[in-house]
């Protein structure tokens, strides 16, 4: 690397420093608010906000790394309250343009965190939700070390995370830390910006020795950069060694009480209840150059930072953490208040800030003069590492279905899925970019097939000791395609993340697929959500879900998943029942994973084996390309009502079903008609896409774009003209709220079915009675309806 020029960083961070925090100020106290209706301006009046303390804890650690550390090839996760830093950084490289330094917060500006999909100077992480950010670099390199090993190996990278300390309480941070298919990677570094406070208060007690044990105990690497080079060097001269010894002993809530301090001030608290030999000490040191000396940390140090970071460099068998000692609010008056954490600079505090780091207001916003030390400095960085725009996916040779899904014998979708898999991995251009991946359930969500034929993903040879002759083999091997995660469903969602991120983040498209027992979707609710608000693409297969999977109780029974799917943004949902409809559905999904408007997929599957005939009749009706475009639009009608009740002007119905309980519907279609009543059932496959559609629709009418028009809907080819005046029953395992939308679309009585309650253990014949899910009492609710 070349000569670092201190100086220049010095002058780099002074001035990342104030853009930073002059943005947020900016954002407060000069940006007014857009138009509020007249009169009620108060109640749209809430203040911006943004984090002056915990950008300036984090000047240090930024400057030094985007300004003399990182190359192009690097990916870092910024803390979320560190983006004034990211955007001041990006801004003095020439990658942001100066507009952007009055828009923080505001509609289309800068985001309040850093956001890969919503800032104009893309992240290569987003992170937010505090300890998810942490660990994406983490997943990231894992993804890099797949990809290398099955592609061509791409230039060496560094992943890199900067992380607040009290983000280390989530405990997303340590399932990933102890997973083992996280270990090995040392190509990845944490920074940890330990200023010793969190949102509400100093941290008590000495936690972060405590958290450097719990790095050393996962085999990490763990680098301390405690003290500037203006302490090290006192603790060498006499008396030093007593210096040391008390600033180490000093509790964290005292020492912060010390940054607000100045001058002769913080002589007398500093020494009290110091040992003689401190004070000794200190009497040499003037009251100018103590309060510089007391407060010098190695976090604010931009060469004690370097050297920290090559010691990670070079340690390149497991990862490294640096503890980097900062102080929350460095160079501000608000520094080390326990009560910074959302504090604002008043006019006077930053008129005076800019006057320190030598600006007026004219000069203000400009970026460094490009002919000082530190502007080469900066404009040399950013032609290394501003963001050029990823490759858009290549599309992929998907079939419309794999085939062979069907047979006579009753089938469940899950024993499907397994097979659908193994079957996409014969076709050449899509089995190469195919990975799975499940924290600990491969074999219980039938994945057993496919890591048969493709192996375990290991980053070197093992041997299988156990040989080649059992049902599951665990070949594990660099060419291995499944990923084995440990029980922490956070982690397979962060994993799905990564590797779903795979051709913006590492230049190689990929086709992960996850499983995961349905009801644990909730675990890693929040890494999901953060998967999708990435912009990651991964197919996720919830299996086995619902209360069809009686046996196993109310603790595995999954409800309310499918309104997750529903309603997270960036995935469709599909929830179909038959073997040929899933055929198509995961075709369908893995294709999209690569379309330029495409998204991620999420399966809701069960192991009940279900009976197809019925599936075949309306395919021998339908005929296969209208039925595969039914089942893609989100459903088709399964039963059609018996004519001879329709002549009679017999009264009808509409029996709305979905998933594992379709057969009942069908079942109940005839219960219905022996008691005069025309039904007819619909097999929902993917309730969010009719709901898209009918919400689309009904948005655009609102806003004046075209004519709401119902019957054009799929759902109003679904639900015909002689049908909608006649009741809906919605029959879902699964809380029956998820689907009592149906109705609205065309105004018609709705009585929804579904699992509201907890579950227990049973037979299926018993939980379906114990949720009215049974023929009889799905007809009952028809009747009732009429
Ligand atoms: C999952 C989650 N929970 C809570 C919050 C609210 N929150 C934002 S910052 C913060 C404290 C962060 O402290 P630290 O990581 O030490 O950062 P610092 O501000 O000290 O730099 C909290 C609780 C959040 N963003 N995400
Ligand atoms: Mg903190």
């Amino acid at each position: 690397m070349a000569e670092v020029d201190l100086r220049a960083l010095e002058e780099i961070q002074r001035r990342v420093l104030w853009l930073a925090v002059r943005m947020v100020d900016h954002a407060n106290r000069e940006r007014p608010l857009p138009p509020a209706p007249p009169g009620r301006e108060a109640e749209f009046a809430v203040k911006v906000g943004g984090h002056q303390a915990s950008s300036a804890s984090m000047v240090g650690i930024m400057t030094s790394l985007w300004f003399a550390h990182i190359g192009g090839d690097d990916k870092v996760a910024v803390k979320p309250h560190a983006s004034p830093v990211f955007h001041a950084i990006k801004y003095l490289q020439g990658e942001l343009d100066r507009s952007y330094l009055f828009r923080l917060r505001e509609r289309g500006g800068l985001q309040s965190y850093p956001s890969r999909t919503k800032d104009p100077d893309v992240a290569d992480f987003s992170t937010g939700s505090v300890g998810l950010g942490v660990v994406a670099p983490l997943f990231a390199a894992m993804a890099r070390r797949y990809i290398d090993a099955h592609f061509e190996p791409s230039p060496p990278a560094r992943f890199i995370a900067l992380v607040g300390d009290a983000e280390l309480d989530e405990g997303n941070v340590w399932e990933a830390i102890s997973d083992a298919a996280l270990q090995g990677l040392g190509n990845v570094m944490f920074v940890v910006d330990a200023n010793r406070q969190s949102l509400d208060r100093v941290i008590p007690g000495q936690k972060i020795k405590k958290l450097m044990e719990f790095f050393e105990g996962s085999g990490w690497h763990v680098v301390e950069a405690k003290y500037g080079s203006l302490l090290q060097a006192a603790f060498t001269r006499p008396g030093g060694d007593a210096l040391r010894r008390h600033i180490d002993e000093m509790e964290n809530e005292r020492y912060q009480s010390l940054f607000a301090l100045r001058g002769a001030d913080l002589r007398p608290a500093f020494l009290d209840g110091a040992d003689p030999a401190v004070r000794r000490f200190c009497d040499d040191v003037p009251d100018d150059e103590l309060v510089p000396l007391v407060q010098n940390l190695g976090g604010h140090d931009l060469g004690v930072l370097l050297d920290a970071y090559r010691a990670c460099d070079a340690e390149t068998q497991r990862p490294s953490v640096v503890f980097a000692y900062t102080i929350k609010g460095w160079g501000l008056p608000i520094a080390g208040d326990p009560l910074n954490h959302a504090a604002l600079l008043s006019l006077a505090q930053i008129n005076a800030l800019r006057a320190e780091v030598g600006l007026d207001e004219a000069a203000e916003w400009d970026r460094l003069d490009p002919g000082s030390p530190a502007g080469r400095v900066a404009q040399r960085a950013g032609a290394e590492v501003n963001n050029v725009p990823p490759k858009p996916r290549p599309e992929l040779p998907v079939p419309m279905g794999v085939g062979g899904a069907t047979g006579a014998k009753p089938v469940s979708t899950q024993e499907v899925f397994g097979r659908l898999l193994t079957g996409l991995g014969l076709v050449e251009g899509v089995r190469e970019r195919m990975v799975t991946l499940s924290p600990d359930v491969s074999v219980s969500t039938n994945l057993g097939g496919w890591i048969n034929k493709f192996g375990v993903f290991a980053p070197e040879e093992q041997p299988d000791y156990l040989g080649p002759d059992r049902l599951l083999r665990w070949q594990q091997s660099p060419r291995g395609q499944h990923i084995e995660l440990g029980i922490s469903e956070m982690n397979l969602f962060l994993a799905l993340h990564a590797l779903g991120l795979g051709q913006e983040l590492h230049g190689q498209h990929l086709v992960p697929i996850g499983t995961v027992y349905d009801p644990f979707v909730c675990r890693g609710l929040d890494a999901l959500i953060y998967g999708l608000y990435s912009g990651a693409r991964f197919v996720v297969v919830g299996t086995p879900a619902g209360v069809t999977l009686a046996p196993e109780g109310g603790a595995h029974q999954s409800t309310i998943t499918p309104s997750i799917g529903l309603e997270l943004p960036g995935l469709t949902y599909a929830e179909p029942c038959f073997a040929q409809a899933l055929d198509w559905l995961l075709c369908d999904g893995v294709a999209r994973l690569g379309a330029p408007d495409g998204e991620s997929l999420y399966l809701r599957l069960s192991t009940r084996p279900v009976d197809q005939a019925p599936f075949t009749a309306a395919r021998e009706r339908l005929g296969d390309g209208e039925l595969r475009r039914q089942v893609l639009a989100g459903g088709y009608r399964l039963v059609e009502p018996p004519t001879d009740l329709i002549a009679e002007g017999a009264p009808r119905v509409v029996l709305a079903a979905c998933g594992a309980v379709v057969p009942e519907a069908v079942h109940a279609a005839a219960v219905l008609a022996a008691e005069g009543v025309a039904a007819t059932v619909l097999d929902l496959t993917s309730p969010d896409r009719l709901y898209r559609e009918w919400r689309g629709s009904l948005r655009d009418a609102a806003a004046g774009a075209r004519a709401h028009d119902a019957a054009g809907l799929h759902l109003g080819h679904l639900i015909q003209a002689a049908e909608r005046r006649a009741p809906v029953v919605t029959v879902h395992d699964a809380a029956s709220h998820a689907l009592a939308w149906l109705g609205s679309v065309h105004g018609q009585r709705t009585v929804p079915v579904g699992v509201d309650a907890f579950g227990q253990s049973g037979a299926i014949v018993e939980l379906y009675e114990m949720f009215d899910l049974l023929p009889d009492q799905i007809a009952n609710a028809a009747l009732v309806a009429l």
